[in-house]
This record gives structure tokens, sequence and C-alpha cells, in this order.
């Protein structure tokens, strides 16, 4: 399929020892670990090319401009998005979102409805909901089942004439479901409701085809992509960023501005006030160049095998509880052993130089669904092996016996 030695050569930071021992990197689903090729395209930004961007008439300025513009031509394409001004390039899925939430504002009346799910991140939550205190629309929120699948028929009973967008995950980020979100943007449609995908959790394992999905908005972050942290995208169909007021106010959003009147800049800079992330931006791109060459396909289908394999061997284990049990998952796998709290399990296991994210994940309400105060969280990516998971399942024993 792929040769895995010769991809982790591409990871300066998986040579690394922590406490002595070789680094295992389990915490992908919180920011994947950074090729080479990418590291060396900030460096070769900041030694060679460094300037800002749609601004100045000098080779530096116009060398910058041609690589950032030349990342959203690659961030289009890879999503398959209609047109390049349909790609904000932003700080990550979090912008992103609150950019819609914000804009929705105008959009909204009291007892108009939107809709959540219980498996978001917070970050797909508060946004929502401080737009709904903003305009006194009502938050309905689609239940989930034991397994940590969406409910989909109490979805379908939820939607109405009222409804004005649903706002869901592609990917739950604390349970790994992949949720059905082609149906769920086909029943959105039905009613005449907008609809936004965050696509955080997806994007390190499936290719989204925005034309595809027919949705109208889509999210993610770079630093989940192989990419640097504080560069993100969001896709909007034209007709919605059209429609959507400005998020900021500031330099390059701008067409024209008096103290009487300013009006705004094209698509996409509109939505881009400021200096943004340059070399993140260019990054990015170059990031996504490095997950085409492999192949997502091929990297979904490694990861899965990473995920059976991890799964069968932590079942092994007496207690240990699996929290997310969907026959459509990601690579992550959310666990607890009973009578143990999972910071401590995480904490004896990063001596042993593994990192795994423990708690509530960003997502409570799903921690609330179990009753619990949180998971041990280990997310498994293509540069991870079955040699790591045995040593993982040894430490996670090994831990367990000195709490216990
Ligand atoms: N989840 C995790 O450990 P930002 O921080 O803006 O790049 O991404 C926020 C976000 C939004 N939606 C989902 C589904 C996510 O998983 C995340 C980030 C990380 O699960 C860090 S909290």
């Amino acid at each position: 399929m792929f040769n895995v030695d010769n991809i982790r050569k591409d990871f300066p930071i998986l040579q690394r020892k922590i406490n002595g021992h070789p680094l295992i990197y389990f915490d992908n689903a919180a920011t994947s670990q950074t090729p080479d090729m990418v590291i060396q395209s900030i460096v070769d930004y900041y030694n060679n090319y460094n300037a800002n961007i749609h601004r100045g008439v000098h080779t530096l300025s116009q060398e910058a401009t041609d690589a950032y513009e030349g990342a959203r031509l690659k961030i289009q394409k890879h999503f398959n998005a209609k047109k390049s001004h349909e790609i904000i390039l932003t700080s990550g899925t979090t912008h992103g979102i609150n950019l819609v939430a914000s804009g929705f504002t105008s959009l909204l009346k009291g007892g108009d409805e939107v809709i959540v799910s219980a498996l978001e991140h917070h970050s797909n939550i508060v946004p929502w909901q401080m737009l709904c205190e903003r305009t006194g629309a009502i938050l309905k929120v689609i239940p989930i089942s034991l397994k940590g699948e969406l409910i989909i028929e109490e979805y379908e009973k939820m939607l109405s004439e009222k409804t004005k967008i649903v706002f869901v995950g592609h990917v739950s980020n604390a349970l790994g479901t992949i949720n059905p979100i082609e149906h769920i943007i086909k029943k959105a449609k039905e009613f005449g409701a907008a609809i936004l995908i965050d696509g955080a959790q997806a994007t390190p394992h499936i290719k989204p085809d925005v034309e595809q999905l027919d949705c109208d908005f889509y999210v993610c972050s770079a630093h989940k992509l192989c990419g640097p942290t504080g560069i993100g995208m969001l896709y909007g169909k034209e007709e919605w960023l059209l429609k959507l007021p400005p998020y900021q106010g500031g330099g390059e959003m701008i067409n024209e501005v008096t103290f009487e009147k300013t009006t705004y800049a094209d698509l996409p800079h509109k939505f881009e006030a400021g200096t943004p992330n340059i070399s993140g931006g260019i990054a990015f791109g170059i990031a996504l160049d490095y997950l085409n060459h492999i192949g997502l396909d091929k990297i979904a289908i490694y990861e899965n095998e990473l995920l059976n394999y991890a799964t069968k061997k932590l079942l092994e284990i007496d207690r240990l509880k699996i929290y997310g049990t969907s026959t459509k998952k990601t690579a992550v796998i959310s666990f607890n052993i009973e009578g143990i709290h999972p910071y401590d399990i995480g904490t004896i296991i990063d001596k042993l130089g593994i990192a795994v994210r423990t708690g509530h994940h960003c997502a409570q309400p799903i921690m609330d669904h179990y009753n619990i105060p949180g998971t041990i969280r280990a997310s498994f990516s293509f540069y991870n092996t079955k040699e790591e998971i045995d040593v993982f399942v040894k430490a996670v024993e090994r831990a367990k016996n000195m709490l216990l």
C-alpha cells in the first residue's frame, strides 16, 4: 500500500524521545504532525520572500501574493469548489464557524429555528448559542444513541419551514463517528435551510467534494491535515458569501473608505480583513500536496487497519470500555478503565513517551450523554504503526495495574 517506514522519515518530530522513550504520538485528532516539506515551505518563505500580500508592487510582495493565491487554488481543487473566491482563508475551524454564525445575525428573527447535534465540538455549539441569544432563534439538538450515532429520525422530525440553518460535524472528534452528512444535507435542503459542515475531523481522512455534497458551508483547520496551526478554510457557496455581511472590518476587505460610507471588497477579500497568516496559507497548500501525493483513500484504508487492530487489543484489557462504537468511524478510540480517572492513565503513559488526549475533548455534551467526566482518546494517523499500538496497549495495562 505505502511504506510507513519511509513516510515516518518525512516527520522530523517522530525521531524525538520523551522521558527517554521513543515518542508514540496518538493525539492526532488534536493536531497532526508536520512533514519536513511543510516545515521547509515556511522556512523558505521567511528566508526568501517574506512580504505583505496584495499590497506591494515590489517583487517580494508579488511573489508572496502569488504563492498565497496559489495555495487558495490548491485548496479549491482539493475540495472541488466551483470558484476560488468561494474559499475564505481563516485562522481555523473555530474562526470559520464564528464568521458564518455572526453573519446569520441579520438573517434570523425570534422564533426561527436552528439545528445542531449532540455530537459537536464546542466550536460548533457556542457560536450558535451566541447567535440564538442575539436573535431569539431557538436551538434544537439532534440526540445520539448509545453507540454514539446521530438519531436521524429525530433530526427529520425536527426539520420544518422554521429551520434556517443546520450545523453538524462530518466526524465526531471525541468518538470518531462518521455522520451521514449526504442525507443530513439533502434533508435540510428539502426545507430550504442552509447547512454548515464542520470538517475539522473528517478532512485528515476523507476528501470531501463540496460541489457533490451540495453543502452551503464547509470548514476545517490545516493543523489537523499536516499543515501549521493558525490557518484553515471556510468554503461558502458564492450566493451565501454574497449575502452575508463582512465579519471583521479592516485593511484589505474594502473597496473604498470615506467617513460617509465604506464599500466592501469582492470575494474572497470581503472576509479576509487584515494581514493574514501568509506562510501558513502557503504551507497549507503544501500540506495538501503532501497528502494528495500519498492519497487520502490509501490513508483511510491504512488507518482503518490500525483502528481495528487497536480496538481488538484494547478490548482484551479487563474493565476497559470503549465509547463510540459506530461501524463507521475514523481512527479514534475513546475509552475508560472502570475505577480509574482518564487523567491518571494519560499522565502515566506520558512518562513512557506516549501522547494521548484525556478529558472531555471540548465535547462536554457527549460526556454528559455517557455520564462520565471524560475519556482517554487515542487517535491514529497514517504515520503510526501496529508496533506502536502494541507498546501503547502494554503501557495502558501497566498503568491500570499501578492504579488499581
Ligand atoms: N478539536 C481535538 O482535540 P480549531 O481549534 O479551530 O482548529 O478546531 C476546533 C474544532 C472544531 N471542530 C471539531 C470537530 C474539532 O475537532 C475541533 C478541534 C481538537 O479534538 C482540539 S480541541
